[in-house]
């Protein structure tokens, strides 16, 4: 599938996006890509940008105060070390939001990253992904989009489709190499 957005998909979420993908630093946009790439994928077109708890305090607090009413549905927030990004964020919104642990330069071996982004206080949930999961943030955003609208569902559908097929490739390459199994007899 693309990973490059269709210009009408591109032209009608640039105006009004659907999704916000915020990360600490410029240094995390390697793994955070992940996320507006799978997004595309959806035909959903979302903004990005850098927000970092600890050097912009005061804009990380804007930025999740106006979303909402800016028309963001999701927010995406990555960052590595002490990440408190996230969790700050959804401290400021009733939005959801999906936290990505971003194993970055300052992170001790990544757990660092995992927990502070993890182990949130009951009342403030943040759905977090895997350690530099930023694909499956992006798919979780499309997945909670699609909740109400079909064409969304539909793209997800097609996609669950593709990885069944891909797969099944697999499945014959093994057998191919003379990998034999009694499921599939
Ligand atoms: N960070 C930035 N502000 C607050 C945090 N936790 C994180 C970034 C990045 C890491 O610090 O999300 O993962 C290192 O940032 P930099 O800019 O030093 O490369």
């Amino acid at each position: 599938m693309s990973e490059q957005p269709t210009s009408t998909a591109k032209k009608q979420n640039e105006s009004n996006p659907l999704v916000g993908i915020i990360m600490g630093s410029e240094s995390d946009l390697e793994i955070m890509k992940g996320a507006a790439e799978m997004l595309r994928q959806f035909e959903v077109e979302p903004e990005l940008t850098i927000v970092s708890a600890h050097r912009t305090p005061e804009r990380l607090r804007d930025y999740a105060i106006k979303a909402k009413a800016r028309g963001i549905k999701v927010i995406i927030a990555g960052a590595g070390g002490a990440a408190h990004l996230p969790g700050m964020v959804a401290a400021n919104t009733i939005l959801p939001v999906i936290g990505v642990p971003v194993k970055s330069s300052n992170s001790i071996d990544g757990w660092d990253s995992m927990l502070s982004i993890l182990q949130m206080p009951y009342g403030v949930p943040v759905a977090t992904v895997a350690l530099n999961g930023a694909k499956n943030a992006g798919i979780l955003a499309a997945q909670i989009l699609a909740l109400h609208d079909t064409s969304i569902a539909g793209k997800l559908e097609a996609y669950k489709e593709y990885q069944d097929d891909i797969v099944m490739e697999s499945v014959k390459n093994v057998k191919r190499l003379g990998y034999t199994n009694e499921f599939d007899k």
